[in-house]
């Protein structure tokens, strides 16, 4: 390749990525603007903190590396099938296989896998033997997402991804707009509330069979449903856990579990509920728009903005 060709590789290359690093400024910009504040008054009396990258304020799951810690699969490539054996590792920050984790919802790491189209969706919870997860996974041709969802001890809680390259001449999903009942296996749930971009927003989902509420839901990891939403265009990765838990004298167990999430942005996500009853946990899919508009961030009554900053 000759010099002026790869220079203007490289500048397309180097446009791509600031390009990148706005559409991600401004994904997460009206979310974050008071944390990213205080970030900057903590790096400023913290110098050891001055080459984290920072990264935090990104959704998770978009990242195969932060913090230090580093999700490797040991093949990013698999033929497809019903149980496909799949192994990975984390690295933490010493360079080192990580093998000591916390348990979190009852499990040292949960690993959500969807295909890029939005189908296939699983949540599997995978064995650790010396420093390698492995599981087995339901994988149709096409390229994977795979998320890891946990917490090293002496870490924080994070969410590594990886794509999963799956042989085989895929058959793309149609696309779904919007989808607010999902049926599966007899089972009917409704999802009422809208998402707001950077705004608490609440989700009632309420679980059906046969037209008969279900009023006898199971704790499935702690709780009565798990709930994790994807971006659609890159994935950002959100894992919700709803109000309550079962045995707190107050939270019933159905028909409806109650979630509150903010999303990062306006977009459309996917959202996956996982939900146990009779014994066997079940995946209901929904498809919803975060409105076009970043709502104003309220000011608490009482309080003069202006006031309370300045100098
Ligand atoms: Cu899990």
């Amino acid at each position: 390749m000759n010099t002026p060709t790869r220079l203007a590789g490289f500048a397309v290359a180097a446009a791509a990525v600031f390009g990148i690093a706005l559409l991600l400024g401004r994904a997460i910009g009206p979310v974050d603007t008071d944390a990213a504040a205080h970030d900057t008054v903590h790096d400023a009396s913290h110098e050891a903190d001055e080459s984290a990258p920072r990264a935090a304020k990104i959704p998770g799951g978009l990242m195969v590396s932060q913090d230090g810690y580093t999700l490797a699969l040991v093949d990013d490539r698999a033929e497809p099938g019903t149980e496909v054996p799949v192994s990975f590792t984390i690295t933490g920050p010493d360079g080192e296989l990580v093998t000591a984790y916390d348990v979190q919802h009852e499990k040292k790491l949960h690993l959500i896998v969807v295909r890029r189209d939005f189908s296939g969706f699983q949540h599997v919870h995978p064995t650790l033997s010396d420093g390698v997860w492995s599981t087995d996974l339901a994988l149709t041709p096409g390229a994977w997402r795979v998320f890891a969802d946990f917490k090293a001890t002496g870490g924080e809680a994070l969410t590594l991804g990886a794509d999963l390259a799956v042989g085989g001449e895929q058959v793309a999903a149609p696309a779904v707009l919007e989808n607010r009942t999902a049926s599966v296996d007899g089972y009917d749930v409704t999802l009422t509330g809208d998402l707001r971009p950077g705004a608490d927003a609440e989700l009632t989902l309420g679980v059906s069979k046969d037209g008969v509420p279900v009023t006898d839901l199971q704790p499935y990891l702690g709780a009565y449903g798990h709930l994790v939403a994807l971006r659609s265009g890159d994935l950002a990765y959100l894992h919700v856990h709803p109000d309550g838990e079962p045995g707190d004298g107050t939270t019933e167990p159905g028909p409806d579990v109650v979630f509150h999430t903010a999303v990062p942005s306006a977009g459309t996500y996917h959202l996956y509920l996982d939900f146990q009853h009779d014994g066997v946990v079940r995946t209901a899919a929904f498809t919803v728009t975060a409105g076009g508009e970043t709502p104003e961030q309220p000011t608490p009554s009482g309080e003069e903005k202006s006031d309370g900053h300045a100098h």
